[in-house]
C-alpha cells in the first residue's frame, strides 16, 4: 500500500503535452491529482504556465509546498517519497542502471535529438554547420534503433517490469517517429498513430503493451478530455 501525498498533486498542464506523464503515474497509483489548464485554449494554458514558473513549460507540478519542473525528476521524486518501491527497481537491483539511463535518456537524448532534427529538417533554407549536421541529422533514427534493440531483449526499458522509464519514453518514441515520417503533421504525436515507426516491431509491441494499461487510458482521457488538441 503506497502513501499518497497529503494533498492532491497539482499538475499545471497543456493538453497533449508532457504533463500527461505525471497524470499517468498518478493514475497508476490511484493518487488524487488536479489538472490546471484552460480547456481548448493552448495559448491561455501556456500563459498560465508562465505565471506559475519562469520556465513556462508543462509540466509544472505542486506536491504540497514543493513546486517542480522537469518530468523525470518529478516522477522520480514522487516514487522516492511515496512510491513504496513500485514502478522503479530498488537501488541494489541490476535493473537500476537501465532504469536510470532510460528515465533520463528520454529528455536528455531522445526528445533533444528528435526536436533538433525536426527543426533542422523543417527549416529548409537553414544549412546546419557540418558539426551540427553530424551530431543531429540521423539522431532520431539512432534513438529509435537503440530503443528497438533494447526492447528486442525485454518487454520494458528497465527489464520485465513496467517502470517510470517507460512513462518517460512514450513521448520521445513518438517524437522521433515523426521525424522519420516528414509527411506526418506534428499533431500526430497526440494520438497513437505510430507515424514513422513501421520498421520497429519491438517498439510497436511495447507501445501496444503500454497503451493497453487502464491507467494510461484514464490519464489520456483526463488530460485530453476533448480528444487530441488541434496543435
Ligand atoms: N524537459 C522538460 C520539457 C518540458 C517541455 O518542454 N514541455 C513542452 C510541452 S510538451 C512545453 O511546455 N513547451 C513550451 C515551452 O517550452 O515554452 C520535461 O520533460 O519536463
Amino acid at each position: 500500500m503506497t502513501t499518497p501525498p497529503d494533498q492532491p498533486i497539482i499538475i499545471h498542464h497543456i493538453e497533449g503535452r508532457r504533463s500527461e506523464r505525471i497524470a499517468w503515474l498518478c493514475e497508476e497509483f490511484g493518487w488524487p491529482y488536479e489538472l490546471r489548464y484552460v480547456p481548448g485554449d493552448l495559448v491561455a494554458s501556456l500563459e498560465a504556465l508562465g505565471e506559475a514558473h519562469v520556465m513556462r513549460m508543462a509540466p509544472i507540478v505542486d506536491i504540497g509546498a514543493t513546486r517542480m519542473v522537469e518530468s523525470a525528476a518529478i516522477l522520480e521524486y514522487l516514487l522516492l517519497r511515496h512510491g513504496d518501491g513500485r514502478f522503479r527497481p530498488a537501488h541494489d537491483r541490476p535493473e537500476i542502471a537501465d532504469y536510470l539511463q532510460w528515465l533520463h535518456f528520454a529528455e536528455g537524448s531522445g526528445m533533444f535529438r528528435a526536436l533538433i532534427e525536426r527543426m533542422i529538417l523543417q527549416l529548409t533554407d537553414y544549412k546546419p554547420p557540418a558539426e551540427v549536421a553530424y551530431v543531429y541529422v540521423g539522431g532520431s533514427r539512432r534513438v529509435l534503433d537503440f530503443a528497438e534493440a533494447t526492447l528486442a531483449t525485454r518487454p520494458y526499458f528497465a527489464g520485465d517490469a513496467f517502470t517510470a522509464a517507460d512513462i518517460m519514453m512514450h513521448f520521445p518514441l513518438r517524437a522521433a517517429g515523426l521525424v522519420l515520417d516528414p509527411e506526418a503533421p506534428l499533431t500526430a504525436i497526440f494520438s497513437d498513430t505510430r507515424c514513422g515507426l513501421g520498421a520497429y516491431p519491438h517498439i510497436n509491441a511495447f507501445l501496444d503493451r503500454i497503451v493497453a494499461r487502464p491507467a494510461f487510458q484514464r490519464a489520456m482521457a483526463a488530460t485530453m478530455p476533448s480528444g487530441p488538441p488541434p496543435r
